[in-house]
């Protein structure tokens, strides 16, 4: 039966049909749902992993012990397992592993639009490229095989737009496979020098092999139609390309690493313009330009976000049938704000108020740094707030530290927090962190980590300690504070920057999503008191707005969930908490 699936559910269905095992994964859009996917068939072990790293090894570890494995992430996350990824293509695998880098072009939720098919020329290993969700579930399948066959984890590059869209699926049946034997191969398995070497001759063995199988495999086919002009291209832009231009010739590959020269050959000879049409990076482009082939390429397209089927009708003409789903109305600009009720809010009042140097992080959190909160001064990738807190020390001296903190939220912290906070203790920094602890991986949609007490399943598990880890790491001043109590983080907030030592201070409280809002009371403006200052808008929550022609402000019951925010900065006590 064809059912609709978005492509990361297709991905999760092809290695549950390959006889996948063991999945592991740390979320991040575009790629969260491919491993909770997995997670719900039966008799398959998955995981929320601390970090990308920790995935990439566990993953490491299945293959070798013989089960075939998925391991997901987003594109940054690939950096974050970069370092056990490129030797993992050395020793290659048992049971066949599959590595989903979901790239997010047009970065709808990202800090950068790296193109991840740039990993299969630097790490060596075989890259492939689905176009919708039916091939995501069959490429999915097939990868387990090439990985299988080839010796070496296989790379499965997808983009947001194909992750989250759904077309049809046919499912299939499930390969029981069973686990491997398990042999110990030194030579093979342990990453020395010597043995290294070895490796590394066969990895270079490998990729001629499987430059082979490009030319034949199924994954890359032409398609012959007016000649006159010829597209090569892969992924979503396949489908753009045949819904605009759907006469025209086309070379679809599927296989984006190592590239089949011979039939890019045989169709660049056989059409009388050709283009290549891929978001992001030219790395198609520059291989086929480099084989003396006349191409175009960047010079009609931009190395900038996702494409469209209208952006490929205006640089190439067409139209047969562009999709045209513009709206005639415009729609208001929406730009993302932290929730009604939301902890994080408390923290980023506190912090503007008390005009510190605010080292950020990646999480819901980084929304304090717009308007009208304006609360962070940087924010580069995920766990680097504390490092970069204590560079900032370290370059402007310990005076300037009384005014730097650094935030970071918990499944964060967790990521790749603790290891810099270890360097704040052993370097002497006097840095403060504070923890935004919501008790969940808000950003990516409330996953578990391990410091919630649950699996992926929902399974309770062993809690980890934040307070006893910090303390076990030498930071002595360790304190708890509610961010919504706004005195109590405030003079929490004084205190330890004075500190000559590092302190972190855990705000803690659950996301206002994960909470139901008490019943029992409400919010209200009393007019006569209100002075129509706009200190409560300036909370930035869309639970409180302002009358203009009145000069008041007001509750928007549909939305406040009565935290109580708007009450406490409000300084002609003019915002009441009605009981009942
Ligand atoms: C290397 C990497 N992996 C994953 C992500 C996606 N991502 C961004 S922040 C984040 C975690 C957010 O959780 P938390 O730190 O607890 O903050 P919250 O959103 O709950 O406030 C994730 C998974 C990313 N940006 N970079």
């Amino acid at each position: 039966m064809k059912k609709l699936m978005i492509g990361n559910d297709a991905i999760a269905r092809g290695a549950y049909e390959a006889g996948a095992t063991v999945a592991t994964a740390y979320p991040g859009t575009p790629s969260t749902e491919i491993v909770s996917s997995f997670a719900r068939y039966p008799g398959v072990y998955a995981e929320w992993s601390p970090n990308e790293k920790v995935a990439m090894e566990v993953g490491a570890g299945a293959s070798m012990g013989g089960a075939r494995t998925l391991v997901a992430m987003k594109h940054v996350g690939v950096n974050v397992a970069a370092d056990p990824l490129y030797t993992f293509v050395y020793t290659g695998v048992n049971g066949g592993l599959v590595i989903v880098s979901a790239d997010d072009p047009g970065m709808h939720s990202s800090q950068n639009e790296q193109d991840n098919r740039g990993y299969g020329r630097f790490a060596k290993l075989p890259v492939i490229e689905p176009s919708d969700s039916q091939e995501a579930k069959d490429y999915t399948r097939l990868a387990f095989t090439i990985s299988e066959e080839f010796d070496t984890p296989v790379m499965l590059r997808i983009t947001t737009r194909l992750a989250h869209s759904q077309t049809l699926v046919l499912e299939g049946e499930r390969q029981e496979i069973g686990i491997k034997d398990y042999k110990k191969n030194a030579p093979k398995n342990v990453m020395l020098p010597g043995f290294a070497r070895e490796r590394h001759v066969e990895v270079e063995k490998r990729l001629l092999k499987l430059k082979e199988y490009a030319q034949t495999s199924e994954l890359n086919r032409i398609e012959w139609g007016d000649r006159s002009l010829g597209v090569i291209t892969s992924g979503v832009c396949y489908q753009y390309v045949k819904e605009v231009l759907p006469d025209i010739s086309v070379l679809k590959l599927g296989m984006v690493n190592p590239l089949p020269d011979k039939i890019i050959c045989e169709f660049a000879a056989g059409v009388e313009r050709l283009v290549i049409v891929e978001e992001l990076e030219p790395v198609i482009e520059e291989q086929v330009r480099s084989w003396g082939i006349a191409v175009e390429g960047k010079e009609l397209f931009t190395l900038l976000g996702e494409y469209s089927p209208e952006f490929i009708e205006e640089r190439l003409g067409g139209g047969a049938q562009s999709a045209g789903f513009g709206l005639d109305k415009e729609i208001p600009a929406r730009p993302p704000l932290l929730c009604p009720g939301c902890p994080h809010r408390g923290v980023f009042h506190t912090l503007k108020k008390m005009r510190l140097t605010v080292m950020g992080d990646i999480g819901c959190y980084t929304l304090g740094a717009l308007s009208p909160m304006d609360g962070m001064d940087a924010c580069v990738c995920m766990g680097a707030s504390i490092g970069t807190a204590l560079g900032m020390e370290k370059a402007r001296g310990r005076e300037y530290a009384g005014q730097v903190v650094a935030v970071i939220g918990d499944s964060t912290f967790v990521h790749s927090g603790i290891t810099p906070l270890i360097d704040i203790v052993y370097n002497q920094g006097t840095s403060t962190v504070v923890i935004l602890d919501n008790s969940t991986t808000a950003m990516t949609g409330h996953q578990d980590h391990p410091a919630t007490g649950f699996t992926i399943k929902g399974e309770p598990t062993a809690k980890l300690d934040l307070e006893a880890l910090i303390k076990a790491i030498g930071i002595k001043n360790v304190r708890v504070v509610d961010p919504l109590q706004l005195d109590q983080l405030e003079q929490a907030l004084k205190e330890e920057l004075q500190r000559r030592e590092p302190s972190v201070i855990i705000a803690k409280r659950p996301c206002a999503l994960l909470q139901k809002p008490p019943a029992d009371i409400k919010m209200v403006v009393e007019n006569e008191l209100c002075k129509g200052c706009k200190l409560c808008i300036r909370i930035g929550c869309t639970g409180i707005y302002f009358i203009e022609d009145k000069k008041l402000a007001a509750i928007n019951p549909n939305t406040c969930v009565n935290c109580g925010l708007c009450a406490q900065v409000c300084t002609f006590d003019a915002i009441k908490i009605m009981e009942g």
